[in-house]
């Protein structure tokens, strides 16, 4: 009713009506960055909010337990804190570094769909967290990522550059034919606060989307394969130098859902 007053009546108020469109804008915006796929069409197909105490193991692998990079993961390192959120924790161990990664293979895999976290990201240098997609086969075909698979890094990020979001595309294998695509993103923003981070896949491109907004959109390396999740810490000098970070440094993760258009469903 106070729509159709503001925007019917006919002796209008312009600038009580622009405010009022522009709150409904800013309202609007704010659904979109709590968590949106990008069209009407897309229904929930798997989530975990990660409430409770205890990772779901129904949804969840631990993954390469033992040495990974420059340290250990653990299943330690991965821990829900009894408040809806899951954090991967990087600590010291005596001489070893401790952290984690978890991921779905073999007991979730989706092909196509609109993939999204709500992240708190580490402060610390050396390591870095990871939101990312994997395929089974990834490299068995070289010169075919449709058949084969592609890593599809959703997010990287590394707290020696806080204001950049790192999305990167992997595909024909890591060795000698490898290739890949991928975008820096700049926002000031991003060290503080949680994010809602988010990708949605097609049959012909690949869409990144930061806070509801879109960051990248690319046709490279698009994979037809079925993929599975992965969360995960990573030691190593890419995100700096270890020895000099203030550890235990966490990446928090307060949920991932995975929303598919009816036709991707039924792949
Ligand atoms: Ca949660």
């Amino acid at each position: 009713m106070l729509l159709a007053f503001r925007l019917y009546s006919r002796t209008p108020r312009p600038a009580a009506a622009l405010t009022f469109l522009a709150a409904l804008a800013a309202l609007s915006a704010c659904w979109r960055v709590r968590a949106d796929p990008p069209s009407q069409d897309y229904k929930l197909v798997w989530a975990d909010e990660f409430d409770g105490e205890q990772l779901d193991t129904a949804k969840w692998d631990y993954r390469l337990l033992g040495k990974r990079r420059n340290a250990v993961n653990t299943k330690d390192a991965v821990r829900l804190d009894g408040k809806g959120h899951l954090a991967i924790t990087t600590s010291k161990a005596g001489d070893e570094y401790h952290t984690g990664m978890i991921g779905t293979q073999g007991k979730f895999e989706a092909l196509f769909g609109y993939f999204e976290c709500r992240v708190q990201f580490q402060s610390q240098q050396g390591h870095w967290a990871a939101f990312w997609l994997q395929s089974p086969t990834m490299g068995k075909v070289i010169g075919d990522p449709k058949q084969s698979g592609t890593e599809i890094d959703i997010f990287e990020y590394l707290a020696r550059q806080p204001d950049l979001l790192q999305m990167n595309l992997h595909w024909d294998g890591y060795g000698k034919d490898h290739k890949h695509a991928g975008k820096q993103h700049k926002d000031a923003a991003l060290a503080e606060g949680w994010h809602v981070i988010g990708l949605e896949w097609t049959a012909d491109e690949y869409k990144f989307f930061l806070d509801g907004k879109e960051v990248w959109r690319t046709a490279s390396g698009v994979s037809h394969a079925k993929e599975f999740i992965i969360l995960s810490m990573e030691v190593d000098k890419w995100g700096g130098d270890i020895a000099a970070a203030k550890l235990p440094d966490s990446c928090q993760f307060d949920y991932v859902r995975v929303y598919q258009k009816e036709t991707d469903a039924k792949r």
